[in-house]
């Protein structure tokens, strides 16, 4: 069933880029929810700054990578640089002052694989998750939202390969699904991909933009204004890219041997970076490297069971963008089991 099938694309493909483009704008945040995020920030650099006034706040995730949502929740990263401190006690101690600041629902979760204090904020009703110094997500945030500069389709594609995903209930790491992290990343490399390319490969060019965090090295070219522009020898739209992405993940991707690598705009073998076989929970049965945590595959999460979920999702997605007369709806019909 999985083997290589080679496809031309449907003739009226143009016919879809408009609903395409349509769907996509309906998903954009408006102007407004962004000051209430920055609202809701400066409240918490308030409350913060009182107990520890060297920390800082940083907004990470989707909303700001460019790649969210209207009415995401806001990812938070609290940077103390203090060296010894116990990350559970810290929780503990911020959800106790973001309670008695009145914050509703405030909750510390310190066992989670990355623990976080959650909260809901009544005066902008969002919530909000914080946690501390994951300062590596605050950068590959600063590499998403870099590559989303050079060109609107790497925008586009990714807000309905998410809006897919979360319709068709593959975008849940603890079922063993992929992360929208994970997405973002599948997105940029397939554009990185396609001749001409759509998006350069920022990790092979000139250091522009060079921090390191625990060892780990993130070091690229962030001028992206100078880049804008780089994809305009590469005609193809929306709707087709939204084609070749799933027809890609459904016939021609190598499971048994490729990972997909952002950081060198190519394809590895798992052979080359020992992913060959299982390792405690690391199965690598869908292979996508971190930009800057190289030994991290962002597919570890997928288990035997959620792989065969997965590509049969690639596989329904690819149908209904080959034969289907309507398929901006059939897309995105939602997955009941
Ligand atoms: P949603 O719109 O919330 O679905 P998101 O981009 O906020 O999308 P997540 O909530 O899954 O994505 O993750 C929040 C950020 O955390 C995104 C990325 O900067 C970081 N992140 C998530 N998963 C990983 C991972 N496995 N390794 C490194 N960074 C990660
Ligand atoms: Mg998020």
């Amino acid at each position: 069933r999985y083997m290589k099938r080679q496809m031309l694309c449907r003739a009226d493909i143009g016919r879809l880029d408009a609903p395409f483009v349509a769907i996509y704008e309906s998903l954009i945040p408006p102007e407004e929810e962004k000051a209430k995020q920055k609202q809701l920030l400066s409240l918490l650099e308030k409350i913060v700054g009182k107990e520890w006034p060297d920390a800082r706040l940083y907004i990470y995730g989707s909303c700001a990578n460019s790649f969210g949502f209207s009415k995401s929740d806001i990812d938070i990263c609290l940077r103390i640089d203090d060296a010894d401190v116990n990350k559970s006690e810290l929780l503990l101690k911020l959800a106790d002052m973001l309670q008695s600041e009145n914050l509703q629902n405030v909750q510390a979760l310190t066992r989670a694989r990355v623990p976080i204090v959650k909260l809901m904020d009544p005066a902008t009703d969002i919530s909000c998750d914080i946690c501390i110094n994951n300062v590596l997500a605050v950068f590959n945030t600063k590499l998403l939202r870099d590559y989303a500069q050079i060109d609107v389709r790497l925008r586009q594609l990714a807000f309905i390969v998410k809006h897919w995903a979360k319709s068709r209930g593959v975008n849940e790491t603890y079922q063993g699904t992929l992360s929208s992290y994970a997405y973002v990343l599948m997105c940029i490399h397939f554009l990185q991909q396609r001749r001409p390319p759509i998006l350069p490969c920022l990790q092979e060019m000139k250091t522009t933009h060079y921090v390191t965090i625990d060892n780990v090295v993130c070091a690229y070219f962030d001028q992206v204004e100078n880049l804008v522009g780089f994809g305009s020898n590469n005609r193809e739209s929306i709707a087709q890219l939204v084609w070749g992405f799933f027809n890609y993940w459904a016939y021609h991707h190598d499971y048994a041997n490729d990972v997909i690598s952002v950081r060198t705009g190519s394809i590895l073998s798992k052979r080359s970076k020992d992913w060959t076989r299982r390792i405690g929970n690391d199965r690598h049965l869908v292979c996508i490297e971190d930009p800057f945590e190289v030994t991290h595959d962002l597919g570890r999460v997928v288990d035997k069971r959620s792989i065969k979920v997965l590509r049969e999702e690639f596989e329904r997605a690819a149908e209904i963008m080959q034969y289907d007369f309507n398929p901006c709806v059939k897309l995105f019909e939602p997955y009941i089991p």
